[in-house]
């Protein structure tokens, strides 16, 4: 059973559920969020004046373009893609672009939506957007990317920039795709705006950090809730569900701080490794090789595979999930809880479903909301646009350290709102309400946007 709502959002939110039929995820975040937000109304008023919440449920705009390309067979294939330009009281919209066959119109905006509020808590000036396609990588050649990447620019170049939208990856999209991704905007625009996208490549106009940012953060963020609770990573057992880019960066800053990682998992099935996941092997079959999980068990003798297996069911004190939305359910929640795990941070965005969030909350457990630990990935996207705008490129060890910086900040910022409205330790509320507050100031000071 969903929790109550406060009685003044209820309406907002069945007008959102009218509004937007059959758009599940959508309608999931934000419940999550207006479930949050009842006190915030009593402590300002203006906001239900101005229908702040009412007018950020709403898009900015939204659009929605076909995609035509042609397989290495000569085929003509047909896609539709999305960008959601959600927000951009604080900025310009800023999020990341996914591929995957699941991608409609919901998927995007449930992203969209929870971007304005990860965007505002970095304290960095981006404001939220989101976009993607139903195109399935898997199983392409290099050649079919590129001119499906190519054919989605050729429509979508008229609606970002630098001060406009500011695309970057997501599920799907990494270094390869904004490669070429940028170099059709380029050719189209004859401008070499760099800022115009995120995670470039170093050549290129990227950042030194932003690979490693989203799931360094993660780990950041971990630290901080457990040193909250007298903690430490050191010597803690860790579960780290997917095997992408956020889910590696995570193992590998886990690892580092002492952590021993045991098990990853693709789509297709789980790895358990006892001795603890050798990273080189993992970033050899993923990035460089392109395979699935399974190579990995093929690989190193000893390390079980479980086909369609469920990672969490591994027995840990720290879980990780860093693949995809809606993987952890209710009942995953409490066979974890009741195995011992101590701490759950979310790499991936919304990937706990509301019972299991209930549960987390209700066992008392460190749990942090993805829109608060995964906020490093765009964070470093903001500090990539600051090295653009001033032609500069930082350090390794300095975009890392502000990156570390940033994450404490977000870490104490949802610490001190959860103590503030009474739920101490409630990294959901204090998520919410701290970047709900933020944008919403903005929308008032902006007048009727
Ligand atoms: P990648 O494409 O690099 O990796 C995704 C991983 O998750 C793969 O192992 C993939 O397995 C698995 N996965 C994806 N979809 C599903 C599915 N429907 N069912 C089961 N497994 C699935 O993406 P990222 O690592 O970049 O993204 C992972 C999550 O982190 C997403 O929720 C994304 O929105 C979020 N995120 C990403 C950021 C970034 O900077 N990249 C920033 C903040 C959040 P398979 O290969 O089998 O599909
Ligand atoms: O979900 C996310 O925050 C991302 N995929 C990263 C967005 C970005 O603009 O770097």
């Amino acid at each position: 059973m969903p929790a109550g709502l406060d009685e003044k959002l209820e309406p907002v939110y069945q007008h959102v559920l009218r509004r937007n039929p059959g758009e599940t995820e959508f309608h999931q975040a934000v419940r999550e969020v207006l479930e949050s937000l009842g006190p915030v109304l009593v402590k300002y008023p203006e906001f239900a004046e101005q229908k702040i919440i009412e007018r950020i449920c709403e898009p900015e705009r939204q659009i929605i373009f076909r995609v035509p390309w042609q397989d290495d067979r000569g085929q003509v294939q047909i896609n539709r893609a999305f960008r959601v330009e959600f927000n951009s009281a604080l900025g310009p919209y800023k999020g990341g672009m996914r591929f995957h066959p699941s991608v409609y119109l919901g998927i995007i905006k449930f992203l969209g939506f929870e971007q304005i509020f990860k965007n505002a808590l970095t304290g960095l000036p981006i404001g939220g957007g989101k976009g993607g396609s139903d195109f399935d990588p898997k199983g392409k050649s290099d050649s079919e990317i590129m001119r499906f990447c190519q054919s989605l620019m050729t429509e979508l170049y008229r609606h970002i920039g630098e001060y406009t939208d500011v695309p970057a990856g997501d599920i799907g999209v990494g270094q390869r795709e904004i490669g070429y991704l940028f170099g059709q905007y380029k050719r189209i625009t004859n401008r070499y705006e760099s800022g115009v996208f995120t995670g470039k490549g170093l050549d290129w106009g990227g950042s030194c950090a932003r690979t490693e940012a989203t799931g360094y953060g993660t780990i950041f963020f971990v630290q901080e809730m457990l040193k909250a609770r007298g903690q430490s990573l050191d010597g803690k057992t860790c579960v780290v569900s997917g095997s992408g880019n956020v889910a590696v960066y995570a193992i590998e800053k886990a690892m580092a701080l002492g952590a021993r990682v045991i098990a990853c998992s693709d789509s297709d099935g789980v790895i358990v490794d006892q001795d603890g996941i050798d990273l080189d092997l993992l970033k050899q079959i993923k990035e460089v090789e392109r395979r699935r999980i399974s190579a990995y068990a093929q690989e190193r003798p000893g390390v079980s595979y479980l086909e369609d297996g469920n990672i969490w069911t591994v027995p840990c004190d720290v879980a990780l999930p860093c693949a995809t939305q809606n993987e952890l359910t209710g009942k995953d929640a409490e066979t974890l809880v009741k195995q011992g795990c101590i701490a759950v941070a979310e790499g991936a965005n919304m990937p706990t479903t509301p019972e299991g969030i209930r549960f987390f909350l209700e066992a008392g457990i460190a749990y942090g909301p993805g829109k608060a630990v995964n906020a490093g990935g765009v964070a470093t996207s903001a500090l990539e646009m600051q090295q653009n705008a001033s032609r500069d490129s930082w350090s390794f060890e300095y975009t890392e350290q502000r990156l570390r910086e940033i994450m404490i900040n977000i870490h104490r910022t949802c610490y001190e709102t959860s103590a503030e409205f009474g739920v101490p330790g409630n990294y959901v509320v204090g998520a919410n309400i701290a970047g709900f507050v933020k944008a919403a100031r903005a929308m008032v000071a902006l007048g009727l946007i």
